[in-house]
């Protein structure tokens, strides 16, 4: 008897949360997240959200508070999966928390994640220190999202009106048609529409990286160039990976979907959700962009669509698409090189470490099954800025966008002995009028010049000799300028 009154009396006097408010409207409005349709707390990283703990008693001396946020399956301290922070204390983890004054038995907390933190749904713990005990309770769990708001964050983007356009805009358009006649249509993304966050968050565990490393995949949630590929892979149901859509350009529909019926993500998204993840049929390249762009926004990636007109698919990666004929001007079906009227895909806004700040800014990614890219059907991020100076080495995939805007397209005539002459070749053709949707209108921005330099201008000899990039001038030794100059003017001599 006397044990369990003793039992009663010890656990009544631990010091223990009887309730929490997350105060929803105080932080949706300061992180930007009061559409989201879900209704547990939803904020960004690198920026302060307060709540609001009530207690059974007052706080005593001799005990102390700490906070734990946990995400995955196996959160960890070492990868970054897991943070403990006392009251006012930034540890390593960058993570903290400041107490405010207590009043009539509630206490508010200001807790700050790091700009650079995991994003998704952790678990918020708050850990009691009194003597030599140390007992944990759980407090409930919230969603954190990257953050364009933030100047720490990887995708800061600093122009307000921007951040509406490419964050917080649920309706856009997407350019199509070809390059004599370009149509705009409606697209709405519904970012913030019920389950969609959710949907997301459920599409980065069902990934292939997820599912080969779970802890590992997790832990590099923080990096908009990692999120970003991962969910190129996810929005094409190729390698069967439970993407959401699956692609087809021939043939018949019959009892899906025309991809030309859609008119916005949410309803696929939300199909996909109640067929159990199974992937939607069927979806082309502006329905495969468009669903991404839902789910980078959802996710707080600064996202847009880019349409390009004239669009190469060069599958043997020789900088070219090439057409074959016999001599007396038949077509040859030979090779499998291709060009699309129109091909859509995504830009995001983040900044590359990986390359260095010169390839900071629009990044290409694209969901489109078109080629596998180390194992899967996943495209970018490829630096904007690498496609255009030709720097198409670097990763990811920017060769294989770069020959999309700029390969050469040449016509080949096939003699009876095999040999094979060269008659014709337009450098100009492919890659036209890239478009994508004015900030704040409906109207068309033509971005044909972020992806090269004008290309009329290379085909003359004097032009060339002043517009070639200034970067070799200032970088290459004199005689080596020169070496690459006489390349460049013999190889438009060739096929002038
Ligand atoms: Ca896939
Ligand atoms: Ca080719
Ligand atoms: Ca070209």
């Amino acid at each position: 008897m006397l044990a369990a009154s003793s039992w009663l009396f010890f656990c009544f006097t631990d010091l223990t949360p009887t309730h929490i408010s997350w105060q929803p409207s105080l932080n949706a409005g300061t992180h930007h997240t009061d559409r989201y349709a879900n209704t547990e707390l939803t904020v960004r990283r690198g920026q302060a959200f307060t709540i609001t703990l009530y207690f059974n008693r007052p706080q005593q001396a001799g005990e102390s508070l700490a906070f734990v946020t946990e995400i995955g399956p196996a959160p960890s301290e070492s990868h970054r999966t897991k943070a403990v922070f006392p009251l006012s204390q930034r540890g390593p983890s960058g993570w903290s928390a400041v107490q405010g004054p207590s009043e009539s038995g509630y206490t508010n907390f200001t807790i700050s994640s790091p700009a650079n933190a995991v994003i998704g749904r952790y678990n918020l713990i708050l850990q009691v220190t009194s003597g030599n005990k140390i007992f944990s309770r759980f407090l409930g769990q919230f969603v954190l999202l990257f953050n364009p708001w933030c100047p720490g964050d990887d995708v800061y983007m600093a122009n307000e009106n921007e951040r509406q356009e490419y964050v917080l805009n649920e309706n856009g358009i997407i350019f199509v048609g070809n390059a004599k006649y370009i149509e705009a249509r409606g697209w709405y993304y519904g970012q913030f529409q019920d389950h969609i966050l959710n949907i997301c968050l459920t599409m980065l565990d069902l990934s292939l990286y997820y599912r080969q490393d779970p802890a590992i995949d997790v832990s590099r949630r923080g990096d908009p160039k990692y999120v970003g590929r991962v969910i190129s892979s996810m929005i094409n149901g190729n390698d069967n990976d439970n993407g959401v859509l699956l692609g087809k350009w021939q043939g018949s529909f019959n009892s899906h979907e025309n991809p030309s019926r859609w008119d916005g993500s949410m309803v696929i998204l939300q199909k996909w959700r109640q067929d159990n993840y199974k992937p939607v049929q069927y979806g082309q390249c502006w329905v495969f962009a468009g669903v991404m762009c839902t789910v980078l926004r959802c996710l707080g990636i600064p996202t847009r669509l880019v349409s390009n007109f004239n669009s190469a698919h060069d599958v043997d990666r020789n900088l070219s698409i090439d057409k074959y004929y016999d001599s007396s001007g038949k077509s040859l079906n030979i090779g499998k090189d291709s060009t699309w009227d129109y091909h859509v895909w995504n830009e995001s806004w983040f900044v590359r470490p990986d390359l260095g700040t010169s390839y900071n800014g629009w990044q290409v990614l694209d969901a489109t099954p078109q080629e596998q890219s180390r194992g899967l059907f996943q495209c970018g991020p490829a630096s904007v800025i690498a496609i255009k100076e030709g720097d198409v080495d670097l990763d990811y995939d920017t060769l294989f966008v770069y020959t999309e805007v700029n390969a050469d397209c040449n016509r080949w005539i096939v003699y009876k002995d095999g040999s094979k002459k060269r008659v014709y070749c337009d450098t100009e053709i492919i890659g036209r009028f890239i478009s994508t949707k004015a900030v704040d209108s409906n109207s068309r921005v033509d971005i044909t010049y972020n992806y090269k330099y004008p290309e009329e201008l290379y085909n003359h000899m004097f032009a060339g000799i002043f517009l070639y990039p200034l970067k070799y001038l200032v970088t290459m030794p004199f005689h080596l300028f020169f070496f690459n100059l006489g390349l460049h003017i013999s190889y438009n001599h060739l096929i002038s």
